[in-house]
C-alpha cells in the first residue's frame, strides 16, 4: 500500500511517542516492587507521550485543533480539523506491566472522522485507516470476522472500574445477557485496541460504555474501513458524545446490540 502524506505524519508521530512508551514500560516492571509503586512514573510517561504527539502533529499540520486526554481541548485556527488523541490507552495494563496498551490518534474533518491510527509499541502492531481507503495492520488489509452465529463468537467488553459504581448494575445485566448467547467473552482493558481486534477479525464483536472520544475516534473508523458495523449502545452514531460503543460484522452487530438493549 502507498501511504498518504497525512498517514506518514501520523505514523511518524506514533512511532516516536511509542519508542518513549516502550522505554518507560521496561522501567514499570522494576517499579512494581518499590514501595511507592509505578503510579507517578506512569502518569509522567503518559504526559511525555502526549507532548511528543502534540508537538509532532502541530509541527506537521499547523492550526489543527486538539482533543487530548491529558491536556484537554486546544482550539485550532483551522476550524475544520481536530485531532483526537489518547497517548496511552490501557493505562491500567501499562501500570501493571501487561503489554496491552496503545497510542490512539484520530483526525476529524468538518465533524467526520477521516483518519485513524492505533499503535501498540510492544508488539509493533500499527492499525491505520483513512476514510474510503480501507483499514490495514502493518500493511496487511483488514477485514472483520465472518462468523454469523452468536454461539460461535468471541466477544470483547469493558467492565466499569471501581470509581464507576453507578454503572456496575447495568454492566452485570448486560454481561449476563450476552454470556447466555455468545461463545466466549473477553475483557482486555484498552478500548482503542479492542476496537482494532474487531477490525482484524480477532473479536467477532465488542461493547463498552463510559468511554471518551479519544478512546474511540480512531478505532471506530478502522472498524468501518474493515467492513464492520459500529454504533453507540442505542444504535445511533453518537459514540463520541455518548461514550458507548457496540461493534461487529453485519450479522453480529445487530444481535449484540439487541442483547445489550434487552438487558438495559
Ligand atoms: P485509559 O487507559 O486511556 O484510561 C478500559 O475499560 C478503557 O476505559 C480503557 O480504554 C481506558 O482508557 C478507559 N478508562 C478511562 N478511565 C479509566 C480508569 N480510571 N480506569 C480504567 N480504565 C479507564
Ligand atoms: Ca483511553
Amino acid at each position: 500500500m502507498i501511504r498518504s502524506a497525512l498517514m506518514n505524519v501520523m505514523t511518524a508521530a506514533a512511532l516516536k511517542a511509542g519508542r518513549g512508551l516502550n522505554r518507560d514500560f521496561g522501567e514499570v516492571e522494576n517499579l512494581q516492587v518499590s514501595i511507592k509503586g509505578p503510579g507517578d512514573f506512569v502518569s509522567a510517561a503518559d504526559r511525555k507521550a502526549e507532548k511528543v504527539l502534540y508537538e509532532e502533529l502541530a509541527k506537521a499540520r499547523p492550526g489543527y485543533g486538539f482533543v487530548l486526554e491529558e491536556s484537554g481541548t486546544i482550539e485550532g485556527t483551522d476550524k475544520s480539523h481536530v485531532w483526537y488523541i489518547d497517548p496511552l490507552d490501557g493505562t491500567t495494563n501499562f501500570l501493571h506491566g501487561l503489554p496491552i496498551f496503545a497510542i490512539s490518534i484520530g483526525l476529524a474533518r468538518d465533524g467526520q472522522m477521516v483518519a485513524g491510527l492505533v499503535y501498540n509499541p510492544v508488539t509493533d502492531d500499527m492499525y491505520i485507516a483513512e476514510k474510503g481507503q480501507g483499514a490495514y495492520l502493518n500493511n496487511r488489509r483488514l477485514r472483520v470476522a465472518a462468523r454469523r452465529n452468536m454461539s460461535e463468537t468471541l466477544i470483547g467488553c469493558g467492565i466499569p472500574h471501581l470509581g464507576k459504581q453507578a454503572d456496575h448494575a447495568r454492566f452485570k445485566a448486560e454481561f449476563a445477557t450476552v454470556m447466555a448467547r455468545a461463545g466466549n467473552l473477553r475483557r482486555l482493558g484498552a478500548a482503542a485496541l479492542d476496537l482494532c481486534f474487531v477490525a482484524s477479525g480477532r473479536y467477532d464483536g465488542f461493547w463498552e460504555r463510559g468511554l471518551q472520544s479519544w478512546d474511540m475516534a480512531a478505532g471506530v473508523l478502522i472498524i468501518k474501513e474493515a467492513g464492520g458495523f459500529v454504533s453507540d449502545a442505542d444504535g445511533g452514531q453518537d459514540f463520541l458524545t455518548k461514550g458507548s460503543v457496540c461493534a461487529g460484522n453485519d450479522a453480529i452487530h445487530p444481535q449484540l446490540l439487541a442483547l445489550i438493549r434487552a438487558a438495559g
